[in-house]
C-alpha cells in the first residue's frame, strides 16, 4: 500500500550529502536544539512546500494525529520488567494495546486461562516445571527487554514478533495475525537471556538470544564460587518451530547482539571479557569484543554431529581459537550492536568508552579464513560522546547514537566516519540533541530493515524528572519522538510510559495486518474444541455440563448479552472447567467470563473459545458476569454457579 505519507521517490543521494556538508559547520553546536539553523536540504527530502524551506532544517512534521485519524505505523514497546508488549500508534505515541507475555493480566486471564497455561508452562524444563509446582505453576514475571517483528528478504514480514525474557531465560512468540503470544520457550544452559535479534535473510528463521550471565553448566549446585567454570552460551532458535537449533559456547558474556542482511553472520558484545563476578572485576580491562559468529560453519559442525549435546541441545564450542567465531577488540564494556541499513555496516557502542566501532561486513569472509586480523574489519570508530548504548539509521547515510551520561542523542554521518578514520579531516557529527534524561534504546521508523525511512526516531529515556506532573517517588519513563525528516532532529513529543521500555520498533502499517476476529480453527483453543467434541459437545451452539467422576466440564456460548447458560450446579471440591464461546462475529465485540469472589477472570474474543479450570471449594452462590462492556444489557449478561456443599 501506499500512503501520502510515504517517501517520495527519486530522492537523490548526492544531494542529500552534499547538504549535510552545510550541516557539519553547525556541529560544533553541541547541544543545540533542533530548528536552529536553515538548510534546505530536508525540505526536498519531505517534498514540502519552498515556502516552509525557509523556516528551519528541522523535519517538518506533526505528532499530531487528529481524532479518527489513523497513525501511520505501528510501534512495538517494550514492556521491561513489567513483562509485556505495548502496542503504541506512532507519530502520536498513544498506547492502542497490551500483550501479555510474562505477565499475569487480570484482564485478559493471562496466566490463569488453559489456553494461556499451556503456553507458560510447555516449553520448559522438568525441572523448572517441578519448581515452579509451588509457585502457582507458572512464573509472576518477566523482564521483556527486546521484541523483534520477523524478517522476509531483509524487512519486516508481520508474521510474528520475538521476544526476551532476561528474569527467567526464556523467548516468547508473538503472533502478528492476532496479537497473542503463542509460544514461550526457556533456554536451556544460558542465565537471563537479554540480546535478541532475528535472521534477517532469506527469513527469519533464526531468533538469535544471548545468556548474558555465566553460570555453571548445569547449573545444580556442583559448582558454586568458581567462576574460572562458569560459561556462557550464545543461542540460535528456530523461529518456526521455537526450539533451540544450536548453541556457541564462548569467552566473557554476552550483551545485545545483530545480524546481517546477508544471512551470514551474527554479532554480540561482551562487557565481561574479564569473566569477573564483580563489577570491579567486570570493568577492570579497557578493552573488551564483539564476538561474530558463523552461521554456515556452525550449521556444518551440528550436521557432522561435532557438538556437545547438554540438555538436548547441540552446543560447540566457540571460545577463542575455534572455526566459528572471531572476536574483534572493542574499548570497555561495549552495549548495543546495530547493523545499518546499507547491508555493510555494523556499529559496535562504546558505553564505557566515548567511542562508536563500525565493522564492514564485507571483510568477515577474510577474517574467517585468517587473511586480515579482527582489528582490519573496523574501518570507523568515532569520538561521539559520554555513554554510546545503541545507534538507529535513517536509511539516508546517517547514523543516531543515545549518548546516556551526556543526554543526548547525536546525529552523525557513516560515510565521513570512516573518511576521518582514514585519515580525512572530516568531522562525522552533524547534531546533538538533548533529550530528557538518560537515553537508552533509540529507534527510527524502518530504521532495523533495509527499507529504513528516515521519518521518525523514538528515543527511550531511563529518567524523565521534571517533564510531567509529580506521581510520587516512582516516575514514568520519558519516551521522546523526533522528527529526523530534516537535517536537524527536532522532538515533537514527550511520551510519560510505565516501567519500562528498553526497547521499541516503528513498523510501517503496511507490514502489519492483524484479523477482526478468530477464526474457529484457530490453534490456540484446538484443545477446547477437542475436548469439547470427545464429550459430543458442539460449542458454538451446545450449553451444557459434563460430569466425569468429580470433574465438571462447563459448555456455554456467549451472544451479546447472555451467557448459554444462566445457572448451573456443581459440588463443593469438584475440579470444574468452564469454557465459553463467543459467537458474536461483529468487529470489537469481546466477552469476559468473572466468577465473583473466586479469583477467576478471562478474555472471550470474537469467535474465540476460552477455558478456565478451578476448584469449587467455596460453597454458596457465586454469579459469574461479562466484565467485557459488550451491549446495553451488558450488566445483565450473567448467571449464577451454585456450589453445593460437601455432605458431612
Ligand atoms: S539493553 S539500554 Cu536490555 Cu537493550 Cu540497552
Ligand atoms: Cu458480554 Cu459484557
Amino acid at each position: 500500500m501506499r500512503d501520502e505519507n510515504e517517501k517520495p521517490t527519486g530522492i537523490d543521494r548526492r544531494h542529500l550529502l552534499g547538504g549535510t556538508a552545510k550541516v557539519a559547520a553547525l556541529a560544533g553546536l553541541t547541544g543545540a536544539i533542533g530548528g536552529a539553523g536553515a538548510v534546505a536540504v530536508g525540505d526536498s527530502l519531505l517534498g514540502a512546500s519552498p515556502a516552509h524551506a525557509a523556516s528551519a532544517g528541522g523535519g517538518k512534521q506533526s505528532a499530531e494525529v487528529k481524532p479518527g485519524d489513523l497513525d501511520e505505523y505501528y510501534v512495538f514497546h517494550s514492556g521491561g520488567h513489567s513483562g509485556e508488549v505495548r502496542i503504541m500508534g506512532a507519530p502520536s505515541m498513544r498506547e492502542l494495546m497490551r500483550i501479555p507475555v510474562f505477565t499475569r493480566c487480570s484482564a485478559t486471564g493471562w496466566g490463569q486461562t488453559n489456553e494461556s497455561r499451556k503456553i507458560l508452562t510447555e516449553g520448559l524444563s522438568e525441572n523448572t516445571r517441578e519448581f515452579l509446582k509451588t509457585r502457582g505453576g507458572v512464573y509472576q514475571n518477566g523482564d521483556l527487554h527486546h521484541p523483534h517483528m520477523s524478517f522476509t528478504d531483509g524487512t519486516y514480514d508481520g508474521r510474528y514478533i520475538f521476544c526476551n525474557d532476561k528474569a527467567n531465560s526464556r523467548v516468547a512468540r508473538i503472533r502478528g495475525d492476532i496479537m497473542k503470544t503463542d509460544k514461550i520457550i526457556e533456554i536451556p544452559n544460558a542465565s537471563a537471556i537479554h540480546g535478541l535479534r532475528l535472521q534477517k535473510y532469506p527469513r527469519t528463521g533464526y531468533v538469535f538470544a544471548n545468556g548474558e550471565q555465566r553460570v555453571p553448566t548445569p547449573n545444580d549446585g556442583k559448582i558454586l564460587d568458581e567462576p574460572k567454570k562458569y560459561r556462557s552460551h550464545f543461542s540460535a532458535i528456530d523461529g518456526d518451530a521455537m526450539k533451540v537449533a544450536w548453541q556457541v559456547w564462548v569467552d566473557g558474556n554476552l550483551d545485545n547482539t545483530d545480524a546481517d542482511y546477508q544471512g551470514k553472520y551474527v554479532f554480540s558484545t561482551c562487557y565481561n571479557s574479564e569473566e569477573g563476578v564483580t563489577t570491579a572485576e567486570m570493568t577492570a580491562k579497557e578493552q573488551d569484543w564483539v564476538v561474530v559468529f558463523n552461521i554456515k560453519r556452525i550449521e556444518q559442525a551440528v550436521k557432522d554431529g561435532k557438538v556437545e549435546v547438554i540438555n538436548g541441545v547441540p552446543v560447540v564450542d566457540g571460545r577463542h581459537g575455534s572455526p566459528f567465531t572471531r572476536y574483534i577488540p572493542i574499548p570497555n564494556s561495549p552495549h548495543g550492536v546495530n547493523t545499518a541499513p546499507d547491508g555493510i555496516h555494523v556499529t559496535v557502542n562504546g558505553k564505557l568508552s566515548p567511542t562508536v566501532t563500525v565493522l564492514d561486513v564485507r571483510r568477515l569472509d577474510d577474517l574467517f579464513d585468517d587473511k586480515i586480523k579482527p582489528r582490519d574489519v573496523v574501518v570507523a570508530e568515532p569520538q561521539l560522546g559520554l555513554g554510546p548504548l545503541h545507534t538507529a539509521y535513517d536509511g539516508r547515510g546517517n547514523a543516531y547514537t543515545t549518548l546516556f551520561l551526556d543526554s543526548q542523542v547525536v546525529k552523525w554521518n557513516l560515510d565521513k566516519a570512516v573518511r576521518a578514520f582514514k585519515g580525512e579531516k572530516v568531522d562525522p557529527i552533524v547534531q546533538k540533541l538533548d533529550v530528557h534524561y538518560q537515553p537508552g534504546h533509540l529507534h527510527s521508523s524502518m530504521g532495523q530493515t533495509k527499507e529504513a525511512d528516515g521519518k521518525w526516531l523514538i528515543v527511550l529515556n531511563k529518567f524523565s524528572k521534571d517533564r510531567f506532573l509529580n506521581v510520587g517517588p516512582l516516575k514514568p519513563e520519558n519516551d521522546q519522538l523526533i522528527d529526523i525528516s530534516g537535517d536537524q532532529m527536532k522532538i515533537v513529543h514527550d511520551g510519560p510510559t510505565f516501567a519500562e521500555p528498553h526497547d521499541t520498533l516503528i513498523v510501517h502499517r503496511s507490514k502489519v495486518n492483524p484479523v477482526n476476529a478468530y477464526r474457529r480453527d484457530d490453534p490456540s483453543f484446538a484443545d477446547a474444541v477437542k475436548q469439547a467434541k470427545a464429550d459430543g459437545v458442539d460449542p458454538e451452539s451446545d450449553s451444557k455440563v459434563i460430569r466425569d467422576g468429580d470433574k465438571v466440564r462447563v459448555y456455554m456460548t456467549a451472544l451479546a448479552p447472555a451467557f448459554g447458560l444462566e445457572e448451573f450446579t456443581v459440588k463443593q471440591g469438584d475440579e470444574v472447567t468452564i469454557y465459553v464461546t463467543n459467537m458474536d462475529d461483529v468487529d470489537d465485540l469481546t466477552h469476559g467470563f468473572t466468577v465473583t469472589n473466586y479469583g477467576v477472570a478471562m478474555e472471550v474474543g470474537p469467535q474465540a473459545t476460552a477455558s478456565v479450570t478451578f476448584t469449587a471449594d467455596r460453597p454458596g452462590v457465586h454469579w459469574y458476569y461479562c466484565q467485557w462492556f459488550c451491549h446495553a444489557l451488558h450488566m445483565e449478561m450473567g448467571g449464577r454457579m451454585l456450589v453445593e456443599p460437601r455432605a458431612v
